[in-house]
């Protein structure tokens, strides 16, 4: 190489090299990548409004931290997702109360049959002292509470028959979250209970392994339920929240500034979800009309809330500590 060129080559390797450190420079910090669970289709509302939370939380940490949502379960079914999210093997997800209660004990009460007396209700204490005493339990456990969603309320359905007695549950198979409380609901209403992942439940019936499930409206479509066990009765035996919630280890790394920009974006997420899940319940109900589903009301709920009393009864001998939240709900909801 004569000395022009190589003189030109040193010039251009020097410009190279000052080009890529500016470049370098100019790279804001890695942004943090949170994963996130959810159970649920991408056009459910609560995956809706886990999108929200993602979008809130990385614009108003500047990108600072670029949450992604796996939705459909991908990342696993709930208990594990719970137990990941505890030991921040993932970073947040939208949880059902009902599979908590294995980890966090008070969050049982919540599963308890008809604790709550309808959904406005629930909202109400949850978001009040009540709620946050729950939040405190489940701090405890590793989880940090951002809001609680809707679930409407859980009622029967099955393959060929409406349940108006419980006498209709006699010896039918009904899967059921997992959760010890729910088995010992449906055995007192003297049903066979299986726990079984929600993933499985549609192949689970028309298989005939289960006869029935439970659950609400938009869950009841959205899986296709609906499509293969036509009966759905009102027993509204579960009004159960579900929270959105992240790992206390992932939270406990973020600065006071972005704890709040996290809080907020979580309010923002909670607010839509409430709203989406009411239009969603209406349209997903109409859906199973549509399709021949037959709808059926309880004419007497009392039967059904009398023989939950040992279910209250053994659960409160277990868990003598979590008597007075009980009865604090209760009281909250007797005037
Ligand atoms: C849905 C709930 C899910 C899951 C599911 C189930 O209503 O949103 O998180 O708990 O029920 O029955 O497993």
């Amino acid at each position: 190489m004569n000395p022009a060129a190589s003189r030109k080559l040193t010039r251009a390797i020097h410009l190279a090299g000052l080009a890529a450190t500016t470049a370098l420079l100019a790279t804001p910090a890695l942004a943090e990548q949170w994963r996130g669970w959810n159970i649920h289709p991408p056009e459910y509302p609560n995956s809706i409004a886990l999108e929200t939370f993602a979008k809130e939380v990385d614009e108003r940490t500047e990108g600072r931290i670029t949450p992604k949502v796996y939705h459909n379960a991908v990342l696993g079914d709930q208990p594990d997702a719970i137990e990941q999210t505890r030991n921040g093997a993932l970073d947040f997800g939208n949880f059902n109360m009902g599979p908590m209660g294995p980890m966090v004990p008070a969050a049982n009460v919540l599963s308890l049959p008809f604790i709550f007396e309808s959904e406005e209700r629930m909202y109400e204490l949850m978001d009040g002292e009540i709620g946050e005493r729950f939040a405190a339990a489940m701090e405890e456990q590793g989880l940090v509470a951002l809001g609680w969603f809707g679930a409407g309320s859980r009622s029967l359905y099955n393959t060929d028959h409406p349940v108006e007695t419980p006498k209709d549950v006699e010896g039918m198979k009904v899967r059921v979250m997992n959760n010890d409380l729910y088995v010992d609901m449906i055995d007192a209403l003297g049903g066979n209970a299986t726990p079984m992942a929600y993933g499985e439940v549609y192949q689970s019936l028309t298989t005939g392994v289960i006869d029935g499930a439970e659950n609400n409206f938009p869950s009841y479509e959205s899986s296709g339920h609906y499509e293969v066990a036509g009966y759905y009765s009102l027993t509204n035996h579960l009004v159960i929240p579900e929270c959105l919630c992240m790992a206390r280890s992932t939270w406990d790394e973020l600065s006071e500034e972005d704890q709040a920009a996290v809080r907020e974006a979580g309010q923002v997420a909670t607010e839509q979800q409430r709203e989406l899940w009411e239009e969603r319940t209406a349209a997903s109900r109409q859906t199973a009309l549509d399709a021949g589903v037959e709808i059926n009301e309880v004419p007497d709920k009392s039967e059904f809330q009398a023989l939950m009393q040992p279910v209250y009864e053994g659960f409160l001998a277990e868990n003598p500590d979590l008597a007075s939240l009980v009865d604090d709900i209760r009281a909250a909801q007797a005037d």
